[in-house]
């Protein structure tokens, strides 16, 4: 259909957008600053108003251009990213999303290697989010691969957890460094104080940092914070922008 010729074209024309939006840190006065960035990959401007990021990813993912798109990301973020760096003291880290699928195509991590050889984004600055529910499956490869990124100095953020399918278990063999919490948690700020405390004892127990996201309100945030919970991202920060237009704080 004319809509995946027009992904592809999109794709093999890097014709692709990139936008970024911060992950901050708040301090004990209560200040945020940014650390991070997240990569998050849209149409670009005048293309397909009807369709959403989520549907775009969707579309790649199902047309088997999931790979090509994920590449695409990965370069033109890692570029990108140098930009923005340019603009701040602090090191940014840069997150980018990853789909299950790309995971099981050949040679992923070779072909992370050559991007960050290419653009000279170093791989202790690289942080690859895959989701709670694409690491569910309990897959030796997808382990291997995993443990593989690490030895390379890249690390891995299991996003959108407490929201999909995975277990405890899975969690703790899993070769990874953050739980990127999902906004679904903190939605009823009521039914969150269990829940943050329950997510937090884990995160302590396997060493591994908290992001909370989707953090839209000044509630949400006090409640994030009161948790001793000090990495967050979310529309009450920032919004997802093109590189020239973001603003970090
Ligand atoms: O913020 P947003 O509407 O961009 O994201 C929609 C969904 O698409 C989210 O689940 C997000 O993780 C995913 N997503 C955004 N950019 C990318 C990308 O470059 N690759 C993959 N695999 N998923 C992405
Ligand atoms: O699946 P992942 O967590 O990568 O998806 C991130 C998605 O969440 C993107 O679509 C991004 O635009 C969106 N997003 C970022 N901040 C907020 C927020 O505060 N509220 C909501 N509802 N979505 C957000
Ligand atoms: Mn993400
Ligand atoms: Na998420």
């Amino acid at each position: 259909p004319a809509i995946v010729d027009s992904l592809r074209h999109a794709i093999e024309t890097r014709a692709l957008a990139v936008f970024f939006q911060p992950i901050v840190r708040i301090s004990d006065r209560g200040t945020a600053e940014a650390v991070a960035v997240e990569a998050l990959v849209r149409w670009p401007a005048t293309l397909h108003p009807d369709i959403t990021p989520e549907g775009l990813v969707r579309l790649a993912e199902d047309n088997d251009l999931i790979s090509d798109l994920g590449r695409l990301v990965l370069d033109l973020a890692c570029t990108q990213a140098h930009q923005l760096q340019a603009n701040i003291a602090r090191p940014l880290d840069l997150h980018v999303n990853v789909s299950g699928p790309e995971l099981n195509g050949h040679a992923y991590a070779d072909i992370v290697a050559a991007i960050l050889a290419r653009t000279g984004w170093p791989a202790e600055r690289l942080v690859l989010e895959v989701t709670e529910t694409d690491l569910a499956a309990d897959s030796r490869d997808a382990t291997r691969l995993l443990a593989q990124l690490r030895d390379m100095g890249i690390r891995i953020a299991v996003d959108d957890f407490g929201s999909g399918y995975s277990t405890l278990s899975r969690v703790a063999t899993l070769p990874c460094d953050i739980l990127k919490v999902d906004g679904a948690i903190i939605a009823d700020t009521e039914a969150a104080h269990p829940l943050l405390n329950a997510i937090t004892a884990i995160a302590a127990a396997f060493d591994l940092e908290v992001i909370v996201e989707g953090v839209e309100t000044r509630e949400q945030a006090a409640l994030v914070a009161g948790h001793g919970i000090d990495l967050s991202q979310g529309y009450f920060y920032a919004r997802p922008q093109p590189a020239l237009e973001l603003r970090l704080l």
